[in-house]
């Protein structure tokens, strides 16, 4: 088998740069080790910035985002009993996020994919790499209990953190930087409103909460757990007592509260690899790096990535020159890094961080009456949770 693009990875990354390939008239394969079903399981991302919807209006999979996703101008943090709101459209000239699942864009992607004649092969094992330090890289793989084999001139990693590429790199040509934090987040799906209009982040002694929403009548919520906690330990009435003991006493009593449908826990990590290309082999999304979900930016990341690589590889089927590629790595981990920056940020001002001692307690506490006192403060989160430009 030949194609142009080789693409390991059916989340976001892969599914996007695929979209925006098939419309430049590149032919590509996705490869994906899971079922179509259990990619389409996978709850995360809730949180999306302006230039991630500009991206999807460009892949021309928009339609039903721009119908059903919720706009939001603005969030509140609870500390001390009390909520205070960030307006964010006040501090950023009018920008806003919009709430729509990770789980949509990826049906509304794969159903793109799908209706377009490009090739995607689920439940693809084995998948290996070779040559990509050539220009005839290869990429093999097992389905349906056969061997193959395909030629490319570019492979994509967009297989997430796990994934097979960036493994596949010798290690003397690779830098990797890694913080693991020292507890992880419980998530509850439930089919229950909201129990506010926009999101709520809570620091409270007990530990974070968040309570986010995919739609008017399902709500999303998380709190801060131990990472030795099992779901067992989590049924869902320890979940919602435990979340509105976190809450402002007046949110918590107008909080509606119904059995999960989705419950996991997450460990955080930043994480980042430089660089993100290795001759024909260019990394994109968790591939090569991880935030904490604390500042709603790991899918923003990977739509940003695919940003600079689609555009690059266009230019390069067009020209037939590879100085755009050549920049590739450069342009994204600029802004890799401050959104590494301030999802670090906003997880050590949000969560009880015990093992740094008791002057943490108190420098965040100062930080955030700093915060909620200064304009200044404030548009410096405002303007990285809209997202910085490309
Ligand atoms: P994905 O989504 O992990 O997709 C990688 C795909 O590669 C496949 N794969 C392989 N395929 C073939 N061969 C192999 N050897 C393979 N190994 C792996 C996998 O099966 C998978 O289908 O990476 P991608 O596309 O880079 O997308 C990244 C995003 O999924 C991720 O950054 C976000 O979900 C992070 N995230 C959030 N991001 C936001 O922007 N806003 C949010 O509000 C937000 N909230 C979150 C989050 C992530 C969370 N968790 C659980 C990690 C909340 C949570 C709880
Ligand atoms: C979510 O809705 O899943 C979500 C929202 C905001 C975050 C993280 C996750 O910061």
């Amino acid at each position: 088998m030949r194609t142009q693009v080789a693409i390991i990875g059916s989340g976001p990354s892969g599914l996007l740069l695929g979209q925006l390939l098939h419309l430049a008239g590149i032919d590509t394969i996705i490869l994906e080790r899971r079922s179509r079903d259990y990619v389409l399981g996978r709850i995360r991302a809730g949180v999306l910035e302006e230039g991630t919807l500009n991206l999807l209006d460009r892949a021309g999979v928009s339609d039903r985002l721009r119908k059903e996703g919720l706009i939001h101008t603005g969030f509140d943090i609870c500390f001390s009993g009390e909520r205070h709101r960030i307006d964010l459209s006040k501090l950023t000239n009018g920008k806003k996020v919009v709430v729509y699942g990770q789980t949509e864009i990826t049906r509304d992607l794969m159903a793109a994919r799908e209706a377009s004649s490009a090739a995607t092969v689920y439940e693809a094992l084995d998948v290996e790499i070779t040559d990509f330090d050539t220009k005839r890289p290869r990429v093999g793989y097992r389905h349906d209990g056969q061997t193959h084999e395909i030629d490319c001139d570019f492979i994509a990693g967009c297989d997430g953190f796990h994934g097979i590429c960036r493994a596949s790199v010798p290690e003397d040509a690779i830098v990797t930087y890694e913080k693991v934090y020292p507890f992880g987040w419980l998530g509850l799906l439930s089919e229950t409103p909201p129990v506010s209009e926009e999101l709520i982040y809570v620091n409270d002694e007990r530990g974070f909460a968040l309570c986010s929403m995919r739609s008017p009548t399902r709500t999303r919520c998380y709190v801060q757990c131990s990472l030795s906690d099992t779901i067992e330990q989590w049924p869902d009435d320890r979940f919602w007592s435990e979340l509105k003991g976190r809450l402002d006493p007046e949110t918590a009593a107008t909080l509606l509260t119904g059995p999960a449908i989705e419950k996991s826990i997450a460990p955080l990590r930043s994480f980042v690899a430089e660089p993100m290309r290795f001759g024909s082999l260019l990394l994109a999304g968790d591939a090569a790096h991880i935030v904490p979900p604390t500042g709603a930016k790991g899918l923003n990341l990977a739509a940003s990535d695919i940003h600079y690589l689609s555009a690059a590889l266009i230019d390069f089927y067009a020209s037939g020159n590879d100085a755009e590629l050549g920049e590739y790595s450069r342009r994204a981990l600029a802004r890799i890094w401050k959104a590494e920056r301030f999802s670090w940020w906003m997880t050590t001002l949000l969560h009880q961080l015990p093992e740094d001692g008791d002057i943490s307690t108190k420098l965040q506490q100062a930080e955030l009456e700093y915060l909620f006192e200064s304009r200044a403060a404030q548009t410096m989160l405002a303007e990285n949770y809209v997202g910085l430009p490309y």
